[in-house]
């Protein structure tokens, strides 16, 4: 039995022909099966056998053959398919800096050249390094669940400034210092225009001999000068009242507020609050406020990203509508 044909099958197609040929019904050896019955008992034996071998050599040539021509077709279409899965994309949005974190940036960049150091405090954190070091009563209403969010079933809560890094820095290292830290904060706000119950806020302490206000007092108005670039940009100190600071002031630039250009007109918008670290919270931190003082100020990054890039409404910030955030990349 020659099985070179099948052998050599091109194809599953024409391999199937062949197979119906040789083993369909009315095929060369399915015939021969026919013509079987007719024959001697002793051609029987003969022929029974011989027919039997020739089948099975034909179903093996086949099955042979099936899994070569199988085997071709699979590589040649994976072939047919191949991806170069390294090409770079064509795809050219590739996103943009958020304006929060562009302004957070800038205000970075500018307190390092300064001599700041960058310092980051846990986002969840005890009453004491929230309140407490910071000379916040127990009773302050700042400190209620109305303003704070606790985490449940624990005193923990998520941190309301970002004082907490400073308080942190002093309880470990010895000054001097001027530390700046920035990041969220949470407070419990409905969202409007100008309230997030996360925001972000920088805050800064600087405690070294002989530190008066007059250095804050400097310190923040060529910070203002240099973001807004306007050399000789008005900015006043107005007394306030914080626990953590004796004295206290709020700071304000000079704005027009029907136009709502820095610098010019007669109007001021507040920026935040200042004053000299109260040496209650020296003494919390484990520092002798005789020996040491300084001062600290906390501003919010969303006010300074709002007027930067003239946005109305805080909640844009925060929605992650990819409109909104590609207005403000340029
Ligand atoms: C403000 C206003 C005034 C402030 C104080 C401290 C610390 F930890 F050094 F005492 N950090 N930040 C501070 C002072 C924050 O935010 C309106």
């Amino acid at each position: 039995m020659n099985t070179q044909d099948i052998l050599s099958a091109a194809s599953l197609e024409e391999l199937e022909k062949l197979r119906l040929h040789y083993l369909g019904k009315s095929g060369v050896i399915t015939e021969k099966m026919k013509a079987f019955g007719s024959l001697s008992i002793e051609e029987k034996k003969i022929q029974g056998a011989l027919l039997n071998t020739q089948k099975e050599t034909i179903q093996q040539a086949i099955q042979q053959r099936k899994q070569f021509l199988e085997l071709q077709k699979m590589n040649e279409e994976l072939e047919s398919q191949w991806k170069d899965i390294t090409l770079p994309t064509r795809c050219s949005d590739t996103g943009s800096r958020h304006p929060i974190s562009k302004t957070i940036e800038l205000i970075k960049d500018y307190f390092t050249t300064q001599g700041f150091i960058l310092k980051d405090g846990p986002e969840i954190e005890d009453e004491f390094h929230n309140f407490d070091a910071l000379n916040i009563p127990a009773h302050h209403p700042a400190r209620q669940s109305h303003d704070t969010f606790f985490l449940k079933d624990s005193t923990l809560l998520m941190r309301t400034h970002t004082s907490n890094a400073q308080i942190r820095t002093m309880e470990k290292e010895k000054p001097p210092y001027r530390i700046l830290s920035v990041g969220r904060v949470y407070r419990s706000d409905a969202p409007d225009a100008t309230h997030s119950p996360v925001f972000h806020q920088y805050e800064g302490l600087v405690i070294e001999k002989g530190i008066h206000m007059g250095h804050l007092k400097g310190c923040l108005a060529d910070f203002f000068r240099y973001v807004f670039n306007i050399p000789n940009l008005p900015i006043r100190f107005r007394p306030s009242f914080f626990p953590f600071t004796e004295p206290s002031a709020e700071m304000d630039i000079q704005f027009n507020k029907k136009t709502g250009e820095i610098g010019k007109g007669s109007d001021w918008l507040e920026m935040g609050g200042c004053g000299m670290v109260h040496p209650n919270v020296i003494k919390n931190c484990g520092l002798d406020p005789h020996e040491h003082s300084g001062f600290a100020f906390g501003f919010g990054v969303e006010r300074l990203a709002m007027i930067r890039f003239g946005i109305a409404d805080l909640r844009g910030f925060f929605t992650n509508d990819t409109h909104f955030l590609s207005h403000y990349n340029s």
